[in-house]
């Protein structure tokens, strides 16, 4: 038995605990945040861990084997140079770090500590997206020239997650390190990249559109849409739709999971849901879904097996986040191999 601790105990951890509770070999001790009331709420509704609201006096006292952070952003550095202080092997939510610099201290500290450290990405793990990948593998559209990642909608994302009207940077770092961990899931890696933002809701700090132009090593094209300000008549926020052109054919993830493969022989169809688990929300269903998956996985990292969303692969991802924003600054496209 695993035994761990949250610390950020806002809207996300109330999923994400709940989709540990789906797994077995593992149990939450204790919960951290710095707004007691937050941490007794989330304890009381699993279990009774002790709640703290100061992370180093529960490393302190507790008996932990992997602590799940889900606290914003800003701080993660911090708390993952603790978890590694106290040797205890971490899980960070996305987006890992603000900046490069905080992103690399976070993983030496980890390396030095021989902790294992884990980011929790889930979009990959999302059903329809995941059986895009398995779909792409089987080669029936044959090699891809050109793909098209989509999340454009009008969702007030911001009433569950209030913190996102405050960020900086928002839509890049908060989602698109999503949209952008799925070119890499399914393209491989990023060559050049090119990209433009724009804030549309007078009343949030960052941006809320972003458009990404991405040549691929493989030398694909790819481009990536995001928007929080598209008010659009088929919106299905959390869904992305992916589009991929490839030498014989193509494959559209559209709405609510369908897939639609087209070659010279026609056009099929097959619809992948996401496993309606009772606990989660409907209007995020594909995406509190797939945490239990990308908790399995990162389990399996845990007990020494392979994980597909280490801190030292998701820095790739981060990378292209980092690359979009100095992109949208200043103009200039970027080279990826400017970002070791
Ligand atoms: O925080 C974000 C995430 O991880 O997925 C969607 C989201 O809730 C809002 O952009």
């Amino acid at each position: 038995m695993k035994n761990f601790a949250v610390i950020g105990c806002g809207f996300w951890s109330h999923f994400q605990v709940a989709a540990w509770h789906e797994l077995e070999g593992v149990k939450l001790v204790a919960v951290c945040d710095k707004d007691i009331s937050k941490a007794k709420a989330l304890a009381t509704k699993f279990g009774n861990p002790t709640v703290y609201t100061q992370a180093e006096e529960m490393f302190r006292n507790e008996k932990l084997d992997f602590v799940d952070i889900i606290s914003s952003v800003n701080t993660h550095c911090e708390l993952v140079l603790l978890a590694s202080k106290y040797k205890i092997d971490a899980i960070c939510q996305k987006p890992m770090a603000e900046n490069q610099a905080d992103a690399l201290k976070m993983l030496r500290a980890a390396k030095e500590a021989s902790i294992r450290f884990f980011i929790h990405e889930n979009f990959r793990w999302q059903a329809p997206l995941r059986e895009l990948k398995n779909l792409l593998d089987t080669q029936i559209i044959g090699k891809a020239f050109k793909a098209n990642l989509r999340f454009c909608c009008s969702f007030p994302v911001f009433d569950n997650q209030p913190i996102l009207r405050e960020l900086e940077q928002f839509i890049i770092a908060d989602l698109g390190v999503h949209i952008l961990d799925l070119v890499r899931f399914y393209f491989g890696e990023v060559n050049t990249l090119y990209a433009k933002t724009m804030r549309i809701n007078p009343t949030i700090k960052g941006e809320d559109v972003a458009n990404v132009f991405m040549e691929m090593e493989s030398g694909l094209h790819c481009y990536a849409e995001m928007s929080y300000a598209s008010i659009l008549e088929n919106e299905r926020f959390p869904q992305t739709f992916v589009l991929v052109e490839a030498e014989k054919g193509s494959m559209y993830l559209g709405l609510d999971g369908e897939i639609r493969i087209t070659t010279k022989n026609g056009t099929t169809v097959k619809t992948v849901t996401p496993m309606m688990y009772s606990w989660l929300d409907p209007a995020y269903a594909v995406a509190h879904s797939s945490a239990v998956d990308t908790n399995r996985n990162i389990l399996q990292g845990l007990n020494g097996g392979n994980c597909e969303t280490t801190a030292e692969d998701n820095i790739k991802t981060l990378n292209l986040v980092f690359a979009s924003y100095e992109s949208a600054k200043t103009g200039q496209v970027q080279r990826m191999k400017d970002y070791p």
